[in-house]
């Protein structure tokens, strides 16, 4: 049995947080696949009961442990391995007001929309879209003027913040319908230092269920 698993599926740009440090840090772990857009075994009793009751993916299970939130499961595998753990008190901060601005702003309105355009029937309706796309631009503008200062979100060393922020930003453009590389060139070129780092594995090379059956 693998020391940690994931409960995660390929489209998942919460889980691919947890799945991109997995790997980063060298762990052996491997995925427990969620059949989120068929079974949707997240929204079952059993799940909420047996594996989060907030009926969400990802969950990491290490042990007796079963973690969920993703800025909590990159805190705890930061804090074990002392791999992109921010140094300092004020470093860890900093980082945990990158992580929930991620969760609410960047990927909180990335993920919907690309749910909306993608992978949801009827699709989005065009208002809903529009709003998205307007706080979407506004917050990726936010983190492109941040990562202008420096190589990583808390200076010269990726920490969990940049693994919690890049999170979506690696799916194809054409499921977002615009280009985040070419619009934003910092956010670009991070993503290139980033993707350079040992262990990247693109989503859906890392987790299971792409191509998505239906
Ligand atoms: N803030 C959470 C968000 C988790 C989340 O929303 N996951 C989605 C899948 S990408 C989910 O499980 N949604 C439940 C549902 O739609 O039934 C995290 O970062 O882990």
């Amino acid at each position: 049995m693998a020391e940690y698993e994931l409960y995660c599926f390929a489209q998942s740009g919460n889980a691919y947080r947890a799945a991109l440090m997995l790997n980063f840090i060298g762990a052996d772990w491997k995925p427990l696949f969620v059949d989120f857009f068929g079974a949707g075994t997240q929204r079952t009793p059993a799940y909420r009961t047996d594996v989060n009751e907030m009926g969400e993916v990802p969950v990491l299970v290490h042990g007796a442990k079963k973690l969920s939130q993703s800025g909590v499961i990159l805190t705890y595998l930061a804090e074990q391995t002392k791999k992109f753990l921010p140094r300092t008190d004020d470093e860890r901060l900093e980082a945990l007001r990158w992580i929930i601005f991620d969760n609410q702003k960047v990927n909180g309105f990335l993920g919907p929309y690309r749910f909306l355009k993608n992978f949801s029937r009827p699709a989005g309706d065009p208002a809903v879209m529009a709003f998205l796309k307007g706080r979407i631009d506004g917050n990726l503008a936010i983190l492109d003027e941040r990562l202008g200062k420096a190589p990583f979100m808390l200076g010269d060393t990726p920490t969990i913040a940049d693994l919690s922020l890049c999170a979506y930003l690696y799916y194809p453009a054409d499921e977002f319908g615009f280009d985040i590389n070419a619009e934003h060139k910092n956010i670009a070129a991070w993503l290139g230092r980033i993707k350079s780092l040992p262990g990247w594995a693109h989503p859906y090379d890392l987790m299971p269920g792409h191509p998505l059956q239906r």
